[in-house]
């Protein structure tokens, strides 16, 4: 079946524009419609996964706290023994006199990742939250 292909035109401010040149001489694009197609399935694969992907997959959530802040790693440790079996393992790192670094990893039902890393990161004190989310199903 032969694909429609849609044509668009998009303004950059120059700055953007340099930058973007900049990436696709980095990354080996061989030109700009291929760099926006690449870019775009990406994030178009992450909001997905964000949304909606469903199923098992495992998870890396790293954070950045201060355990000066009063009950902040007591509830951080408990809300993982709550969540026992998805925990597989914490890294902690002693950042500098204050903060602390850690990185979860959690295996289990893709949704279950999802509500434990939102939990943790929306505690007050936590910074940077991030999660790196990896289907182990098929698409
Ligand atoms: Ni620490």
């Amino acid at each position: 079946m032969e694909k429609t292909i849609e044509r668009f035109t998009i303004s950059l401010e120059e700055e953007l524009a340099r930058q973007f040149d900049d990436l696709i001489h980095l990354r080996g694009y061989k030109n700009r419609s291929e760099a926006v197609r690449d870019l775009l399935r990406k994030e178009l694969a992450t909001v997905k996964l964000e949304q909606d992907g469903s199923g098992e997959g495992v998870g890396a959530l790293s954070y950045v706290y201060d355990h000066h802040q009063r009950e902040l790693s007591r509830r951080l440790t408990r809300m993982q023994h709550d969540e026992h079996d998805l925990t597989q393992a914490t890294l902690h790192i002693h950042l500098d006199h204050d903060r602390c670094l850690e990185t979860v990893v959690l295996r289990g039902a893709m949704d279950r990742i999802r509500s434990q890393a939102q939990s943790i990161t929306a505690e007050s004190g936590v910074q940077y939250g991030h999660l790196h989310l990896i289907p182990l199903d098929g698409e």
